[in-house]
């Protein structure tokens, strides 16, 4: 039959990509286009996503898209989430975007707690505490960039801000306002009751699209630029989370999944929010999903503590990969080191190693030695993490879970991928690594009449996309 072609832009907190997505007799094959690093920029005190320089690498890759002259029915984006940009009266961005992981809003939240009880603040937005949340962003905004919070009118998150610098046209998307703590989980909509309380503007937020939604035309300028022509831009699932559970084969009506990179989002998909007082105390979020569906999650820290391991271990030791780090792991003489991985020391840090042998000689644990046992101790937290999460997971939900399906680049470590079913005592089944693309993709064809249910979706990824499984030693 026919082949529907689409671009997917898949931004991550260290790179970025355009995938061309393929589809054809009932499957789906990607091409990675353009990849491109996403380097935060350090200034002064604050650490920002270098905006224009991400956009500039789109048209990179809509250039390289033009070049294969095929019909490209459309695009859409997704990034990870909470950030934003803010635009003025006259349309312009005012202000860079400030990365999430910047450390301006500590203290923000016993702030807010002053003007809006947390239980409460739970019970209405039911989204997990965390420093980085949109709101805490504006507040901080607010205080320590007050000219440039005065003078914005309207705010973006960051796929938005992207499409609107292809389109001209400026909407907020579900899935990813949810994560800002700005939303009412059960009417899906803003909180405006809450919004005010926090003293935050109300007119930054325009009318909810829902993931699906056809956007518009790329501006004229664009399309002399890139040379690409005829491409719709289309709002999907643009928390990039949101795309990585809407392609995900569930193995089980009540299987948990694990959307496994930078960070872990391991949770389940439910029809409603939980805004139990359980739930608020274990601090478990309810993200947006899309088709209406609630993602009830716990975000924990992920792979970006082994990304930075590695990352340091190249800048002060020797050069390794990903799979030296696993041989080092599996060869360690002690494996019984461990972290949490939810210390905020692993947030930031100038040095990973130090921060991982700090934390296990402070814990009475001895010194990792070697590349291997510092990994080690990394594996340990991680896995240990999820299977707290799982069991904890059974007991808000009151669901018996059968087994988690994993998706996410993390799905390439095998080492860990084992090390979690042990952890959570229950079969694990990967696939497929491309979970943001794909959910993206699924999105696109949902707005363009190509496929009509998330369900359908999934199926096409259950057959393009081989799985494997692991189950618990
Ligand atoms: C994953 C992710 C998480 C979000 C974190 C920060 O890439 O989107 O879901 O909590 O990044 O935005």
């Amino acid at each position: 039959g026919e082949t529907i072609y689409n671009l997917a832009f898949d931004f991550g907190a260290s790179s970025g990509r355009m995938i061309l997505s393929k589809y054809q007799d009932g499957k789906i094959e990607l091409e990675e286009l353009h990849r491109f690093p996403n380097d935060p920029v350090r200034i002064g005190k604050n650490f920002y996503w270098d905006t224009f320089r991400l956009y500039h690498e789109m048209k990179v890759g809509l250039k390289k898209a033009a070049a294969k002259k095929l019909p490209i029915q459309s695009l859409a984006i997704d990034t990870w989430g909470v950030d934003y940009g803010l635009i003025d009266k006259d349309g312009n961005l005012i202000g860079n975007p400030v990365n999430y992981r910047d450390d301006r809003t500590i203290g923000v939240l016993e702030e807010i707690g002053k003007l809006v009880p947390l239980d409460e603040l739970y019970a209405k937005t039911g989204i997990q505490f965390m420093n980085f949340n949109t709101l805490f962003q504006l507040y901080a905004d607010k205080k320590m960039r007050p000219d440039i919070y005065e003078k914005a009118v309207r705010l973006l998150f960051m796929p938005e801000l992207f499409g609107y610098f292809l389109t001209g046209k400026m909407y907020n998307e579900y899935t990813f306002a949810s994560t800002g703590q700005l939303l009412d989980a059960k009417k899906r909509d803003w909180d405006y009751d809450i919004i005010e309380r926090c003293g935050i503007k109300k007119e930054f937020f325009g009318e909810l699209t829902k993931p699906g939604t056809v956007i518009g035309d790329l501006l004229p300028e664009v399309v002399e630029e890139t040379g690409l022509s005829g491409v719709k831009v289309i709002a999907v699932g643009s928390h990039d989370t949101a795309s990585a559970v809407a392609a995900t084969p569930f193995a089980d009506k009540n299987a948990a999944f694990l959307s496994c990179g930078t960070w872990s989002l391991l949770g389940m998909e439910l029809d409603e929010p939980v805004l139990t007082k359980e739930s608020f105390e274990y601090n478990y979020t309810n993200e947006g999903g899309v088709e209406g569906k609630i993602r009830f999650l716990k975000n924990i820290n992920g792979l970006w503590i082994m990304q930075n391991l590695r990352k340091n271990w190249c800048e002060f030791e020797a050069q390794v990969s990903f799979p030296d780090i696993i041989k080092a792991s599996k060869e360690a003489k002690r494996k019984d080191f461990i972290i949490n991985p939810n210390d905020p020391r692993f947030t930031a840090p100038y040095n990973m190693m130090k921060e991982v042998i700090g934390y296990c000689e402070e814990h009475g644990q001895g010194t990792p030695e070697g590349l291997g046992e510092i990994a080690m101790a990394i594996y340990n937290g991680l896995t240990q993490e999820y299977g707290t999460t799982v069991k904890n997971l059974e007991v808000i939900t009151g669901k018996t879970i059968p087994c988690m399906n994993i998706v996410g680049g993390g799905i390439q470590d095998q080492l860990l991928c084992q090390l979690t079913a042990n952890a959570i005592g229950k079969k694990v089944v990967t696939g497929p690594v491309e979970g943001s693309v794909l959910g993206n993709v699924i999105m696109q064809l949902k707005a363009m009449g190509e496929i009509a249910t998330l369900e359908e979706g999934r199926d096409i990824v259950r057959r393009s996309f081989e799985q494997n499984e692991y189950l618990p030693e």
